[in-house]
């Protein structure tokens, strides 16, 4: 059944939505506050790199039934696809602006809407906070309104596949929320869509980034002790996961982006009993100082050294820099050579986000290349290319992507993490 539904939100996650809803029959109001992206999509134009997304938020503009909404817009479902950000000072969650767009539905709602909050949150946000507010509308959230919790899972760089093709969690505040949660989602997701909780919903999606952030510190732990001891940590860990029951996710600078460094602290801000995942944070956070205490062992005590890093943003073939591990390291790496300069380059990212450099800018007369970012257009660098171009041939390989023998036959002395 065709719905009209008005998207909260046109970020990551509901400007996708939006679109897919729309190519899916529903009529959909797409509304955020930043004047920016409305304008841009006026124009049919995006503000976010995702691959496949423009030409898909195009054709549902063009199908008419993504209208792009400067006020909220009535309607029968409500998706709430805001930013929840973490207060860095007190590590929790800023529910801010789940509360903002709530107050903004309140006065729009009738009997039998149905409320959708995908944003990431604590567990017991969606009973706690989306419901009392929801409520002063008058209306019951347990007879009158639908209101249910479903957590976007896509991964950034392949949301449009994923989100046709993950399974979803939908968890309702009464069973008949989540049955219409689920008829929703079922219009368009091609996997299962399981029933739960609200709290339940929550709590699913705070323990799945929760698990790789983990996975991630103990392959970061995994790669530095194979470091001392002489072993190459990427062929060890390789080898290690052709076990069945092994699989130990990939070492790197740090843990980036909007979810994984964050969503774990969502869980301990809830419980004293979480240590685990405090020290896996900690793990983490520390590697980019590693990395650039790993160029200062490489290139000793050269003068004014120039370092030239490659990526800022925080994974391979993305625009997004949110906590990149790049920044900190630019942060590191500046703080350990006062006298030196330190360049980036990234394609991806805009200017507007970050000033960067072109690539042969960057390692224009360096002494050290720091390959910070996965993108795949570092992978097959020339390593002659850019050591003619270079003071001295030091590279070291945070991402474990570059052909280290072709390098080392180049001249280079190559230092992978
Ligand atoms: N990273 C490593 N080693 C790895 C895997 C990742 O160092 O083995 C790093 C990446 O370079 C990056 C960070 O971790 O800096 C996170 O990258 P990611 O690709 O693992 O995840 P995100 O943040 O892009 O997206 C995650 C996904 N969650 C899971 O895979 C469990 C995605 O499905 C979620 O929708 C998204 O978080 C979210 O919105 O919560």
């Amino acid at each position: 059944m065709s719905r009209s539904v008005t998207v909260m939100g046109l970020g990551y996650i509901g400007l996708p939505t939006a679109a897919m809803l729309a190519i899916h029959g529903h009529s959909i109001n797409g509304f955020d506050t930043n004047k920016r992206v409305l304008d841009k999509l006026a124009r049919g134009d995006i503000h976010i790199e995702e691959p496949g997304l423009l030409a898909f938020v195009r054709d549902a503009l063009n199908s008419g039934r993504l209208v792009p909404v400067d006020t909220v817009a009535p309607a029968d479902v409500y998706m709430i696809c805001v930013p929840t950000p973490f207060e860095v000072k007190t590590k929790t969650a800023d529910l801010s602006y789940v509360e903002a767009a709530a107050k903004l539905i309140v006065p729009l709602l009738k009997k039998g809407d149905l409320i959708i909050l995908e944003s990431t949150v604590p567990a017991g946000t969606t009973d706690d906070l989306l419901v009392p507010i929801l409520e002063t509308s008058g209306l019951s959230c347990r007879t009158d309104l639908l209101v249910a919790h479903c957590p976007e899972t896509v991964l950034p760089g392949n949301t449009i596949h994923e989100l046709v093709r993950n399974h979803r969690v939908v968890g309702g505040v009464t069973p008949e929320a989540t049955r219409a949660a689920v008829a929703l989602y079922a219009t368009f997701v091609q996997a299962e869509v399981v029933a739960t909780t609200a709290r339940t919903a929550e709590f699913v999606k705070l323990a799945e980034n929760a698990f790789r952030d983990v996975n991630i510190a103990f392959a970061n732990e995994l790669a530095m002790i194979a470091r001392e001891l002489g072993i190459d940590a990427r062929e060890a860990i390789a080898i290690a996961n052709k076990h069945p029951r092994v699989n130990v996710h990939a070492p790197g600078p740090g843990v980036g982006g909007h979810c994984i460094p964050v969503d774990p602290w969502f869980l301990v801000q809830s419980s004293s009993n979480a240590k685990l995942l405090r020290v896996a944070r900690g793990v983490n956070d520390a590697m980019p100082d590693y990395v650039a205490r790993l160029v200062k062992e490489a290139i000793g005590d050269v003068r004014d050294p120039v370092i030239a890093v490659l990526g800022l943003a925080y994974k391979g073939n993305v625009d997004d820099v949110r906590e990149s591990p790049s920044l900190e390291i630019l942060t590191n790496l500046q703080e350990l050579f006062p006298t030196g300069t330190v360049r980036v380059s990234d394609s991806h990212v805009k200017p507007d986000r970050h000033p960067t450099v072109r690539l042969h800018e960057a390692v224009s007369n360096a002494d050290c290349v720091v390959i910070a970012t996965d993108h795949d257009e570092y992978r097959f660098l020339d390593p002659a290319d850019v050591g003619a171009r270079m003071r001295a041939r030091v590279a070291i390989d945070a991402r474990g992507i570059l052909d280290a023998a072709k390098w080392r036959s180049s001249g280079f002395a190559v230092h992978a993490l």
